[in-house]
């Protein structure tokens, strides 16, 4: 068995150099004579570690035939996962216990687990992870804590990780005492440099920071009127020499909006913020843009922002932390949530502009060759990382795809379902590739229908609560009324402005979003205001839809429980997990009745309207 890069093959035998054609982390793998003549070759390091990967990863599918060819390369550079991790140990939006990275405002001392997951990364061609939460702590970047970080970078660096960090906005006035953190005052500017090259000398190889400011409260460049570009170009210019890169987060709105003006509109926010922003910012600053233009929801339109910034590089922000989406207490494999937004073409200039082109930057080409993606994962202490057996398909699924947006997802399913429990039972295959493939529907079903989003409590992001998505600050109300439903998103509804978000779009998408008629079922009550009694293009009036959405998506929650239990005793499934698995899945069940009829009851309650089926609403 050969393992190593191209340029260490080349030297070894120069006689027969190999010219292969990847790039980047990418490698080719090679079996010869029965399988006993292994070649991994790799673009660089890490592609030969990948490379390996590969070969355990189909030696243990039993996919490695005698005569693999492979060669294979990323679709584009970033391919990180963010941490929320709080220094007290605790998580934003964790489900899996306490960090691995830090407790007690320090980084932990045994770092075991830290060099597990870079392991469990690695092979899924991860390559940074930005540590610290995004609501960052100025605790992070102290004197005192670098040493610290450079020792999660060190139990990374083996793995082909470079880690990450948030910076605090305000820090210059938190850890230094300055009187400013205007980003263009000259002491502000010294003093990230200087913080900057004290991170560099512990941390070399140091990734870059991921940047939130001025959202939900955090201080940042709006403060000092500055826009978002002079913010990112100050931490640009200071990781410049090094080689770094700057994330700067596209999640940014106001905080309060007042629920009497019908243009008020959280969606609106991305795009208007970075107004005028394209080609301003430093050619290694990345705006890193969730999926939807709101925030992690079962469903959204892709964010419009992906439209705005073509001499930008850009990536996608995805969370396999199932925040909106049960908190790994419910199934929900995501990739097909991803790829409504990754396979949505947003027809830029009337030419094909799908967003995983415009991640991967062949759709813009921008000379940097940078993009990619990102996922908010969270993993905790918890043994299974996530909370959650099956929530782990998801990370597994983010690196595959993050790799290649065009992977098949119930073919990543199935591999990891392969690699995970092993492959002798067909029966535990075709289960749980069922109960995988019908849980995002299932969960849209009750929890959010039409485009509503999650209807769910809009602090802990647990469990149903439309009176307070109602509530007068959200920004993203459902408007229920005794006669109607829906946020009028569009520029003119026929009788008054709507909040002009359909606008945003370039031109071919903004006419199918403007237009009533022509918005896709699953969108409409997020473009449009309709009467509950408005016939979909399935037929179904509006309020029915919800009627049977929610009890179909509930059923589909009990029918997991069976057909779980139909595994027990399976060769490829211990006790153990059996067990773990089986109480997530009651609790899921018993769950989704209480989303069930809490939309169903509230509906019913709003518009007064029976269940042709008489479900609700006849006692
Ligand atoms: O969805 C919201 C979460 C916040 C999170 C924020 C963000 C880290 O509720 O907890 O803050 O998104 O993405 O910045």
């Amino acid at each position: 068995m050969i393992v190593g890069t191209i340029d260490q093959y080349n030297h070894a035998f120069p006689h027969a150099p190999l010219n292969l054609s990847f790039s980047g982390d990418g490698f080719s793998l090679r079996t010869q004579g029965n399988g006993k003549v292994v070649r991994i070759v790799g673009h660089n390091e890490r592609g030969a570690l990948y490379g390996a990967f590969e070969y355990l990863s189909r030696l243990a599918q039993g996919t490695l035939s005698s005569n693999v060819d492979y060669t294979t390369s990323p679709s584009a550079p970033i391919r990180w996962t963010n941490e929320w991790d709080n220094m007290d140990g605790s998580i934003e939006r964790g489900y899996a216990g306490n960090s691995i990275f830090f407790e007690n405002g320090a980084v932990l001392a045994n770092l075991s687990r830290v060099t597990q997951y870079a392991r469990l990364l690695a092979s899924i061609r991860v390559n940074a992870v930005v540590v610290n939460n995004v609501n960052a702590d100025p605790a992070t970047l102290e004197s005192n804590n670098i040493n610290g970080l450079g020792r999660i970078a060190d139990a990374f660096r083996p793995y082909g990780i470079q880690l990450g960090l948030s910076p605090y906005f305000a820090s210059p006035v938190n850890i230094s005492g300055l009187p400013t953190y205007d980003p263009l005052d000259s002491r502000v500017i010294a003093f990230w440099q200087n913080k900057t090259d004290e991170i560099y000398k512990r941390i070399p190889d140091m990734a870059g920071y991921l940047v939130k400011a001025s959202s939900e409260g955090q201080p940042g460049p709006l403060d000092y009127n500055r826009t978002l570009a002079q913010a990112a170009n100050l931490f640009a210019k200071a990781v410049k020499p090094y080689g770094g890169l700057v994330m700067y987060r596209g999640f940014i709105y106001d905080a309060t909006y007042d629920k009497a003006d019908w243009t008020a509109d959280r969606a609106k926010g991305a795009v208007d913020y970075f107004n005028g922003l394209d080609g301003k910012f430093d050619d290694n600053v990345v705006v890193q843009i969730k999926y939807g233009p709101v925030d992690f929801q079962v469903r959204e339109p892709a964010s419009p922002l992906f439209s705005h910034l073509p001499s930008t590089s850009m990536a996608l922000e995805v969370e396999v932390s199932q925040e909106y989406l049960g908190q790994q207490c419910h199934l929900a494999y995501l990739p097909p949530l991803w790829k409504t937004v990754t396979d949505f073409d947003l027809r830029i200039n009337g030419t094909s502009s799908r967003v995983r082109d415009i991640i991967t930057n062949k759709r813009f080409k921008h000379p940097s060759r940078l993009g990619g993606s990102a996922a908010v994962v969270n993993v905790g202490q918890n043994s299974t990382w996530l909370g959650s057996h099956l929530a782990m398909s998801n990370l597994y699924a983010y690196g595959r795809l993050a790799w290649n947006w065009e992977s098949d997802e119930t073919e990543i399913l199935q591999d990891w379902v392969r690699l995970t429990f092993g492959r002798r039972d067909p029966h535990l295959m075709n289960t749980i590739t069922q109960m995988s493939l019908a849980s995002w529907p299932a969960y849209e079903n009750y929890t959010g229908n039409l485009g509503t989003m999650t209807i769910t409590d809009i602090y802990t992001h647990f469990g149903p609560n439309p009176q307070r998505r109602e509530s007068k600050t959200s920004g993203t109300w459902l408007r229920a009324d005794e006669k109607s439903i829906g946020m009028d998103r569009t520029v003119w509804n026929g009788t008054g402005p709507g909040t002009g978000f359909a606008r945003q779009y370039p031109d071919e998408v903004y006419q199918m979003y403007e237009d009533l008629e022509n918005t896709p079922d699953n969108l409409l009550l997020w473009f449009h205001h309709v009467p509950y009694t408005r016939r979909l293009h399935s037929g179904e009036t509006v309020v029915q839809h919800f009627y049977n959405a929610h009890y179909s998506g509930a059923q589909t929650a009990a029918d997991f429980v069976r057909m779980w239990q139909s595994l027990h005793g399976s060769a490829d499934l211990d006790e153990e997990r059996y067990q773990e698995v089986l109480f997530r899945q009651v609790f899921q069940a018993g769950h989704a009745l209480v989303w069930r009829d809490a939309i169903v009851n509230w509906l019913h309650n709003v518009s007064g309207i029976p269940d042709d089926l008489g479900r609700v609403g006849h006692h």
